[in-house]
């Protein structure tokens, strides 16, 4: 892993490498040090362990799901006991997985460091997001143990409130006390960002990382509580039958997809804008350049929150809804691609004459491209109205948004984790074996979703635990593609656990980055910064960066 023409790779030598004497690691001891801190760093970890964790069980539904869908006969399980698979599914990988995946674990991290700050602007409330995440999380454990629940994680009443006798209470209290989990979290960040931002860092000398968490923190705030509502909502029908949702009591069913998807469509934001902005960094990194319109990117996550809001009935079309609001909402939906866009083609021109490098971030970070431009170009497919008659509640639907989910934010997570790893623990990963897995994870992400477009094209429904034998070659396909894609995932589990103790030391600054967070020491101090920075360069300055290299030995931290 020495440093070659391909690599930018700039490792201190091994043999008198150690870790920094002193860091955020190793300043306290024992669990108790941990579970009641208030420095972002560790919480950033605290949550990295907790999502990890709920993220091999939500895979283990995948699996399931996969397994029984192998053949066309429901041969493993009975239909009801499908439904809890996907619902469990769904529930944990959207709520307890992506939604708070990079903002609560590198968000935490990194926003503080990026900004020249010591800490967030309310650590404590930091804290309570994770005490808060945790509970969610034991709610949805629970509603699992005592039976599980089979409404889909969309809730759908009548459904939800008068048909089902599963554990849909104890669900909706877990996705209520997770909503505010993720309500703090984007409340912390937006003051930080308005109130804690180093002398010199001004709004657009911030990187684009911590724009696109700031956009995703505005849907956080704005859009959870509607969410949480809406459970509430369920819940009082379910107990005591007020007539909200049920046309018998004067309610309306439609009324709930209403909340749900208003909630529910700026939510997919929350889960991708934190991810678009890990990819910004990335890309620059290893293209050595400033990301190519730089502005642009920065107001187009704002303009995707914005955006985003304007387009929930997309999820409606087949429900009823009247032709003349459909179609406002099909054009509305074609217009939230367009910010979208804007940001491919910022990065494709940020990569135009670079110097590339192709690391492991960049590998993933090619992933996401590709992946979520086919996702966001089927999303525009969806929105127009004759297509998606023909398509909603297929496997199309369940291809287009594991694009984007999987292909796109879980890519972004790993290119994220992979970045970053060195900064957060100071140790390398090994280079090759993350690149194997890299490439595993592409080719069993694409054998196991892209057969599923054509399924929903063809007409397989989504949801049913059976399907007419002439579908099951490509389901096959899927599954075998799914157990390529769990290897995919398994891999860097176990490599970045091993390289904690084994990994090569990493220096401050191992990909030459520009960022602040690549000045300090690596893993930090407790304080982040010795003294706080005077930010005098933009974001991506690789000559500001240079210049530094060879002028200054002191560094911040
Ligand atoms: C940016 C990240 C995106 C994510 C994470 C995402 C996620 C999702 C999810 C989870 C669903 C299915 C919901 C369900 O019924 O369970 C969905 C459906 C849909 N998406 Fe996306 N999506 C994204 C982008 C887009 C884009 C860019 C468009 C259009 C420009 C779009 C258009 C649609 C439409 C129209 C549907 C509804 C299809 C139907 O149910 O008939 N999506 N998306
Ligand atoms: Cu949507």
């Amino acid at each position: 892993m020495s440093a070659t023409s391909t690599t930018i790779l700039n490792l201190p030598d091994q043999s008198t490498a150690t870790l920094p004497k002193k860091n955020y690691i190793n300043n306290e001891h024992g669990l108790l040090s941990w579970l009641l801190t208030g420095d972002h760093k560790r919480i950033a970890i605290l949550y990295l362990i907790s999502i990890t964790f709920f993220f091999f069980i939500g895979g283990a539904f995948a699996g399931l799901i996969r397994l029984e869908l192998l053949t066309p006969q429901p041969d493993l399980v009975a239909s009801d006991t499908y439904n809890k698979f996907f619902t469990m599914h769904g529930i944990i990988m959207i709520f307890l997985f992506l939604v708070p995946s990079v903002p609560a674990t590198l968000g935490n991290f990194l926003i503080p460091i990026m900004l020249g700050a010591k800490d967030l602007a309310f650590p404590k409330i930091n804290l309570l997001s994770w005490y808060l995440y945790m509970a969610g999380g034991t709610f949805t454990l629970a509603a699992l143990v005592l039976g599980g629940v089979d409404t889909g994680w969309t809730f759908t009443t009548p459904l939800s409130t008068h048909y089902l006798n599963t554990h849909v209470i104890t669900a909706a209290t877990a996705i209520f006390i997770a909503g505010f989990s993720s309500i703090f979290t984007g409340l912390n960040f937006i003051v930080t960002i308005h109130r804690m931002r180093a002398p010199g860092m001004t709004w657009f000398r911030m990187p684009l990382f911590v724009w696109s968490n700031y956009a995703a923190s505005i849907l956080m705030v704005l859009g959870t509580p509607v969410l949480a509502i809406a459970i509430v909502l369920v819940a009082l029908e379910r107990t005591f039958g007020i007539g909200v949702f049920d046309p018998t009591k004067g309610g309306d069913p439609l009324l709930f997809q209403h909340l749900f998807w208003f909630y529910s469509h700026p939510a997919v934001y929350i889960m991708i804008l934190p991810g678009m902005g890990v990819i910004s960094e990335v890309i620059s990194t290893f293209s050595r350049k400033r990301v190519f319109g730089y502005t642009a990117v920065a107001f187009s996550s704002v303009a995707i929150a914005l955006f985003g809001f304007f387009v929930w009935e997309h999820h409606m079309f087949i429900m009823g809804v009247s032709n003349y609001s459909a179609l406002v909402f099909s054009l509305l939906t074609m217009l939230v691609a367009v910010p979208s866009a804007i940001k491919i083609f910022n990065w494709a021109f940020t990569l135009q004459q670079g110097s590339i490098t192709f690391e492991t971030p960049m590998l993933y970070a090619f992933g996401f491209m590709g992946l979520f431009t086919i996702g966001g170009l089927t999303g525009v497919f969806l929105g127009s109205l004759g297509m998606d008659i023909h398509l909603t509640e297929t496997y199309f639907i369940v291809a287009h948004f594991h694009f984007v989910m999987v292909g796109g934010m879980l890519m972004a997570f790993l290119a994220g984790i992979h970045f970053w790893w060195p900064k957060m623990t100071g140790r390398m990963y090994p280079e090759s074996l993350s690149k194997l897995a890299a490439v595993i994870t592409f080719i069993g992400f694409n054998l196991t979703f892209l057969p599923q477009f054509i399924l929903g094209y063809l007409g397989m429904p989504r949801r049913y635990h059976a399907y007419p034998p002439e579908y099951q070659v490509l389901n096959v396909l899927s599954t075998a593609g799914a157990t390529v894609l769990g290897v995919g995932y398994l891999l860097p589990m176990l490599y970045l656990a091993w390289s904690l103790k084994y990994g090569a030391i990493a220096g401050n600054n191992p990909w030459q980055a520009t960022g602040l967070e690549w000045q300090i020491q690596s893993p930090p101090l407790t304080e982040n910064f010795i003294e706080i920075p005077i930010v005098d360069h933009e974001a991506y300055d690789y000559e500001w960066l240079e210049h530094k290299t060879k002028h200054e030995v002191t560094t911040v931290g």
